[in-house]
C-alpha cells in the first residue's frame, strides 16, 4: 500500500495545549507522524510519496470561505494584537448571544473554535493545508485504480466542521477527500470513523446529505470529547436522514464490544454500496492512550484491519488521532497490514 506523506506536517508544532487547567506540551505533536512513517518504512508497507498540490478549491468544497480566510490569518492577527502566547479563545457565542462575527481576533477565535485546547501557532495553517493535500493525493491514487492508500495526515481533521476548528483539527481531511471522490464521478462514499473520539466535524459537513454515509464508533460523548455531538440518536437531517450512524461506547470498552459495533457498521456500509470507503484512522482506542478510555490491544488493530478489508471496497485510510506515541506506529500500521492480509 502506498503512503502519502510530507515533512510539512512539522510546521504544526504548537507549544501549548490547555489540559487540566495547565498549559502542557500538546498531545498532538510532530513525533506522532515520525513514529508512523518510521514504522511504514520498517515493515516495508510500500512506497512513500509526496503529496501533489490541488489548491484551495477542494477545501472550500466542504468548508466555509470565511472560516478558511480566518485560519489563514489567525496567527498573524493574534501576533499583531500584541499577545505573547499561542492563540486560544477565551470567549464564545454561547446560548442566546449574538451571531455577529467580531472584528477583534479574540472574538473571531471564539466564533470559530469548538474547543480551546487547540492553540493556533505559527505554521498551523500551512501544515493543515498540506495535510488536506495528503488526503487529496490519496484519493487521487484510488481514483487512478489503487485498491487502497494511506494518507498520513497531520494535523488530523475529523473534528473540523464546516466553520469550526478544535480537537487538534483545522481542515477536515477525510471530508475533503470524500467530496473529491464525488466531484470526480462517484455516486456514494462511506466514511468509517474509528478514532476514539466522535467525528463531529465530518458528521456536521455531511449531516443533511445522502451521498456520504458517515459512521463513527467512539467514546460516549457523555463521558468523552467532543461531549456535544456523537449520540446514537443523531441519524442525519433532511435528505441525510438515515445516512449518519453513531456507536457511542462506555469507559473501559474492550475489543470484543468494540468489534461488535464495527460489525454493525460494516454491515451498514455494505448495504449502502459506496464507490469508495474512507477510514478515519485514529488509534487512540489503544489501551494505554493517555487521553482515551477504550482497551484495544496492538493485535486488535490487525484484526479489525482485516474486518474492514472483507468489504472489498477501494479504501482510503486517513490518519486521525492516537497519543500513545511510542506505539502509534505499530498500531496504525497494524491496521494497514491487517487490511492487506
Ligand atoms: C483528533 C483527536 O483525536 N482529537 C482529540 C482531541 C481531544 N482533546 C481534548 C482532550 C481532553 C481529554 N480529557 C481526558 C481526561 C483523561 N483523564
Ligand atoms: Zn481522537
Amino acid at each position: 500500500m502506498e503512503t502519502i506523506f510530507t515533512e510539512r506536517h512539522a510546521l504544526r508544532n504548537a507549544k501549548t495545549e490547555l489540559y487540566g487547567g495547565q498549559l502542557v506540551e500538546p498531545f498532538e505533536r510532530p513525533s506522532r507522524a515520525e513514529y508512523i512513517i518510521n514504522r511504514v518504512r520498517e515493515v516495508g508497507l510500500g512506497p512513500v510519496t509526496e503529496p501533489e498540490d490541488f489548491g484551495l478549491d477542494p477545501i472550500l468544497a466542504v468548508h466555509d470561505q470565511t472560516f478558511i480566510d480566518f485560519l489563514k490569518v489567525a496567527w498573524t492577527d493574534w501576533q499583531a494584537a500584541g499577545f505573547q502566547g499561542e492563540a486560544m479563545p477565551t470567549v464564545w457565542p454561547a446560548r442566546r448571544m449574538s451571531a455577529h462575527i467580531p472584528n477583534h481576533i479574540e472574538g473571531r477565535l471564539g466564533y470559530y473554535a469548538l474547543a480551546c485546547e487547540t492553540s493556533i501557532s505559527e505554521g498551523t495553517w500551512e501544515a493543515a493545508y498540506a495535510s488536506a493535500q495528503v488526503a487529496l493525493t490519496g484519493a487521487k491514487r484510488i481514483l487512478d485504480g489503487a485498491n487502497a492508500a494511506f494518507s498520513l495526515c497531520r494535523p488530523p481533521g475529523h473534528h473540523a466542521a464546516i466553520d469550526m476548528y478544535g480537537g487538534y483539527c483545522f481542515v477536515n481531511n477525510a471530508a475533503v477527500a470524500a467530496q473529491s471522490f464525488l466531484d470526480h464521478g462517484s455516486s456514494r462514499v462511506a466514511i468509517l470513523d474509528v478514532d476514539f473520539h466522535h467525528g463531529n466535524g465530518t458528521q456536521d459537513i455531511f449531516d443533511a446529505r445522502d451521498d456520504v454515509l458517515f459512521i463513527s464508533i467512539h467514546g460516549d460523548p457523555m463521558d468523552a470529547f467532543p461531549h456535544f455531538l456523537g449520540h446514537a440518536d443523531e441519524t442525519g437531517h433532511g435528505a441525510g436522514e438515515g445516512y449518519n450512524f453513531n456507536y457511542p461506547l462506555p469507559p473501559n470498552t474492550d475489543f470484543t464490544t468494540w468489534r461488535a459495533a464495527l460489525s454493525k457498521a460494516l454491515h451498514q456500509i455494505r448495504s449502502y454500496a459506496p464507490d469508495q470507503l474512507i477510514v478515519s484512522l485514529g488509534v487512540d482506542t489503544f489501551e494505554t492512550d493517555p487521553i482515551s478510555f477504550f482497551k484495544l490491544k496492538s493485535e486488535d488493530f490487525t484484526t479489525y484491519g482485516a474486518d474492514i478489508a472483507a468489504l472489498n471496497l477501494p479504501t482510503l485510510f486517513v490518519m486521525e488521532g492516537g497519543y500513545d506515541i511510542a506505539e502509534i506506529g505499530v498500531n496504525a500500521v497494524n491496521v494497514l497490514q491487517g487490511f492487506e492480509g
